[in-house]
């Protein structure tokens, strides 16, 4: 079995790559992907860079360049969900696009013809992580994310997001991350500990808590991966 995991910043996969030691570099389309083996998984590791046309790339190039039969996304959101505190673990059930916006034509936010505004995830791999979280006594809530090219740092448009969208998390990546696997046909998982509340502190506690927040998602990557193995 091989297996993606990705981030979108470089603080978003070194705990992974200093968690595993020792991993080869492999340079491709301006980016480092990094393989090396765990308890019998092939792992292909990479960060994107910011942003969903940086993540389209590089969830493509983990699939149909490295073979990347399943992907894992692990990184940090702003809450929308007030129940969501700093380091807080959410799982995405479904993605949005919340800057995709045709409404002029009458269509829905995050919607354009012949695709969807939500993506759904794999349930096998959510009904795993939920396992896992359980097992280790880790409250994991599972909820909408929605994403968009924009850091949100705005009370009013976290709100407008988590309206239109019914979204408990926002972030940069994981809907384009799902538009790719959900037409390459590879389940996914997009898994985010929370770093800001997307309001106008949201500068600063990203700053304070990128690093921290980062490494809570990474260590849950792991226990996933030991429940995969
Ligand atoms: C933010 C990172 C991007 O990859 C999306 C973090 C956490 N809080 C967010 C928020 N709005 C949108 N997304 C998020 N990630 C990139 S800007 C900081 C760049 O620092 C999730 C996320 N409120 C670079 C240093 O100059």
């Amino acid at each position: 079995m091989k297996l993606a995991i990705m981030g979108a910043m470089v603080e978003e996969i070194t705990p992974l790559l200093e968690y595993f030691e020792t991993y080869e570099c492999v340079e491709f389309g301006k980016n480092r992907y990094y393989t090396t083996t765990y308890k019998g998984l092939d792992l292909v590791i990479a960060y994107s860079k910011i942003g969903k046309v940086n993540a389209s790339l590089t969830a493509t190039t983990l699939i149909e360049k490295f073979g990347a039969q399943k992907l894992l996304f692990s990184g940090v959101a702003g809450a929308i969900n007030p129940t969501l505190k700093i380091g807080d673990l959410i799982v995405a059930t479904k993605l949005a696009q919340h800057d995709l916006d045709i409404t002029a034509f009458g269509h829905p936010h995050g919607y354009v013809p012949e695709g969807a505004v939500f993506i759904e995830t794999d349930s096998a791999l959510m009904q795993l992580a939920k396992h896992v979280a359980q097992t280790k006594g880790i409250v994991l809530q599972e909820g909408i994310i929605a994403t968009g090219d924009q850091f949100i740092c705005d009370s009013a448009k976290k709100e407008w997001i988590g309206k239109t969208f019914n979204a408990d998390a926002l972030e940069m990546e994981g809907a384009s991350v799902a538009v790719v696997c959900d037409a390459l046909n590879i389940p996914f998982c997009i898994l985010r500990a929370i770093s800001d509340a997307a309001d106008m502190d949201a500068g600063f506690s990203f700053d304070t808590f990128l690093e921290s927040s980062a490494k809570q998602s990474a260590s849950f990557m792991v226990a996933i991966l030991d429940a995969l193995a």
